[in-house]
């Protein structure tokens, strides 16, 4: 259960928090080594993030991810050509109500903080020095390197957004390593009544047995290396379809069939292929 993004405190009196991008490893299933990935805050799926309808805050993402990529980048992909530097990075929240310096334009990448960095290497994208004069304008915040804050207003309806990377040509990359997370917007009149959901939600600290009443599932599909190394690029995708199946069972085992406390299940898609179909099973209130 990925954790809830916890603010550090307030800035200019509203909720403030620190997300930083940073390599790690976590396992994908209780029979597999632990994996590689690119976290936010070191938790794949990245913390969910919380908000309320109406209750602005403003997010500090900070770009610690190493000089290489894990994966390989395909130079051929526009944005990711030969010379760019491999550890871009912005965020863009997939469906929040920003103004553009807090949207994660592609272009508004960022390097992490390193002394050596080679002098030809640009350390921000064509939009962020932009966007950054704008965010002082606006908020009075200052983006330190390898940093951009953003201010989400959260001034539209209830809905189930996610966080994820975003830079030109490299999207789809850093998403695949872990850089993905959920942003859930509760509250106002387009949310279920109170009441309607028994609660609780996942909450960081929880103790160890909690009964969850709600539940933010991602799937995406992984192709796990040493596995593609040792056998057939098919066995891989078998096994991701597998785990997700075995996750999918054991959800409805534990929680429709028993007719007992899965309210609502949040489900977030990132597949590597756009020929996946999800269907779930109808639950009994
Ligand atoms: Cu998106």
């Amino acid at each position: 259960m990925p954790p809830v993004a916890q603010a550090a405190g307030l800035r200019k009196k509203l909720p403030f928090y620190r997300i930083p991008m940073r390599p790690t490893l976590a396992k994908v299933h209780r029979d597999l080594p632990a994996t590689r990935f690119w976290s936010y805050g070191g938790s794949v799926p990245g913390p969910t993030i919380e908000a309320r309808t109406g209750q602005a805050f403003s997010v500090k993402w900070i770009n610690e991810l190493p000089k290489k990529h894990f994966l390989p980048i395909d130079p051929t992909i526009h944005g990711a050509e030969e010379g760019v530097p491999e550890v871009r990075a912005v965020v863009h929240v997939h469906g929040a109500k920003v103004l553009p310096e807090s949207d994660g334009y592609p272009e508004a990448w960022y390097l992490p903080v390193a002394r050596d960095i080679p002098s030809s290497f640009a350390r921000v994208g064509s939009f962020y020095d932009q966007f950054r004069q704008e965010a002082y304008n606006r908020f009075g915040v200052n983006w330190n390197p390898g940093t951009a804050i953003f201010q989400y207003r959260n001034d539209q309806r209830a809905t189930t957004l996610w966080f994820h990377s975003h830079e030109l040509g490299l999207t789809r990359l850093n998403i695949y390593a872990g850089l993905s997370g959920f942003y859930l917007l509760r509250g106002g009149s387009a949310d279920v009544p109170p009441g309607v959901l028994p609660g609780p939600a996942p909450r960081a600290g929880d103790p160890p047995g909690t009964r969850y009443y709600e539940i933010p599932l991602i799937v995406q599909d992984r192709a796990l290396r040493p596995l593609l190394e040792e056998t057939h690029k098919i066995i891989a995708y078998l096994l991701a379809a597998l785990v997700a199946v075995h996750v999918m069972g054991a959800l409805r085992h534990h929680f429709v069939k028993r007719n007992t406390v899965l309210r609502r299940m949040t489900v977030g898609i990132g597949p590597l292929a756009r020929e996946e179909g999800l269907r779930t099973p109808s639950t009994t209130p």
